[in-house]
């Protein structure tokens, strides 16, 4: 850093005395490269986006800033945020390859169940990461330390109630978030 004007110790202008002393610092970055290449390659590339729902059972336990918390202290970037009720035909669609699943029917009726939030976040391979963070779709044997491990267990009703959804794939995204977001679709 340069750093200009300033008083030398012992001349008699140091910090304390009255009068003209002023540090002049730029303040733009330094010229030069200031970042590693693979970094500054990595900001210039498209993010990452991911559907996240935070289910019913997790707004009916306040949940949702927990939830969201931990999204955002990973470092991803919340988008789009809406809180609403799922209808049949709009679960129809989100799962759609469940349909014909025998828990179909309960997983209507559990995210039928109450208001649900949904978020778009995005971010660098952030599929993977939230896949991680959100834990195994079973939350009684998640791995402490994801959302479901910690905040998750069997309630023993006939729903798997595990607190959070999330896209399993960049594709499975793009098709969820044109779903629950039209306005954000690509
Ligand atoms: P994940 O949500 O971990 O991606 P999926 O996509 O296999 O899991 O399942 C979608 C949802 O269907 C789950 N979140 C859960 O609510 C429900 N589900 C999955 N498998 C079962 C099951 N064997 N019994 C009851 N519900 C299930």
């Amino acid at each position: 850093m340069e750093v200009t004007g300033l008083a030398k110790r012992g001349d008699g202008r140091h910090a304390g005395f009255p009068g003209p002393v002023r540090a002049v610092v730029p303040s733009a970055a330094p010229p030069g490269p200031s970042r590693p290449s693979a970094e500054r390659t990595a900001m210039t590339d498209v993010p990452g986006r991911i559907l996240i729902l935070i289910k019913p059972d997790a707004v009916k336990r306040r949940l949702i800033g927990e939830i969201l918390r931990r999204i955002e202290a990973k470092g991803y970037d919340i988008i789009a945020l809406d809180r609403l009720r799922a209808t049949p035909e709009l679960l129809a669609e989100h799962y759609a390859e469940h349909v014909d699943r025998p828990f179909y029917p309960s997983i209507v009726e559990y995210m039928t169940s109450g208001p649900l939030v949904a978020a778009i976040v995005e971010g660098h391979r952030v599929v993977e990461g939230l896949r991680s963070l959100i834990g195994a779709t079973e939350p009684t044997t998640a791995v402490p330390g994801t959302i479901r491990g910690d905040l998750g267990r069997d309630w023993g009703t006939s729903a798997m109630e595990n607190l959070v959804h999330g896209s399993d794939s960049p594709e499975s995204a793009e098709r969820e978030i044109a779903i629950w977001f039209p306005r954000f679709a690509r």
